[in-house]
């Protein structure tokens, strides 16, 4: 997001240059001295994100309310330079919950989507992305896996298990894309979001570090 921005709200981007696909995202410009950009939002009782490999891809859904921007765009975003990622739950007792990780990318489809996660990082829902103390939790370095798609380290298929796209290891301890009560969203941000009934809205974000 450019400087000088000061609402949140919805801004147009073109992530791949020469206006070859522009990209209507929600940004925040309160949030941690602002500008960033939402990569994911989902709010409480909308869509779920139990999507195929191709809508990961290409992004689905609705940046006033709930979507996922696209595996091929957050590529693009952060393959030209580094980005913090800032992770928010607000549960629906009004509390807020973050962690910020100082180094985050993504591979391109090539490598599935591999995520890296590193640097420091900082909070108070705690690490459960990199030192999750299982290596089989770990998602530095865990590739993209879809109803549609395996990638991930177990017999089975953690993304058809969970109902959601994600970076998925043996599983994992925080996966952001489960799907909404009645149906039961696994493990969200272990240990420090267990109760998927509190959860009323979910963000990832970046910014160029
Ligand atoms: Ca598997």
């Amino acid at each position: 997001m450019e400087s000088g921005q000061s609402s949140s709200g919805l801004y147009v981007i073109d992530p791949f240059g020469g206006q070859k696909q522009l990209v209507t995202v929600y940004c925040d410009m309160e949030t941690d001295n602002g500008g960033w950009t939402a990569i994911q939002r989902r709010l409480r009782g909308t869509m779920n994100f139990n999507k195929t490999w191709t809508e990961f891809k290409n992004g689905f859904g609705v940046p006033a309310n709930a979507y996922w921007i696209g595996n091929d765009v957050i590529h693009h975003l952060t393959n030209r330079q580094p980005h913090f990622l800032y992770v928010i739950f607000k549960l629906i007792n009004g509390s807020i919950f973050h962690q910020k990780y100082e180094d985050f990318s993504i591979g391109d489809e090539s490598t599935n989507y591999q995520l890296h996660l590193g640097g420091p990082n900082t909070g108070n829902l705690g690490d459960s992305m990199i030192n999750t103390g299982s290596s089989s939790t770990n998602l530095n370095g865990a590739s993209f896996s879809t109803v549609d798609r395996d990638n991930d380290q177990w017999s089975g298929n953690c993304a058809a298990e969970n109902n959601g796209g994600w970076w998925l290891n043996y599983c994992h301890d925080a996966f952001l894309n489960g799907p909404w009560p009645p149906e039961y969203w696994h493990e969200p941000w272990i240990p420090t979001i267990t109760n998927v009934n509190n959860i009323a809205e979910v963000r990832m974000m970046i910014k160029p570090t």
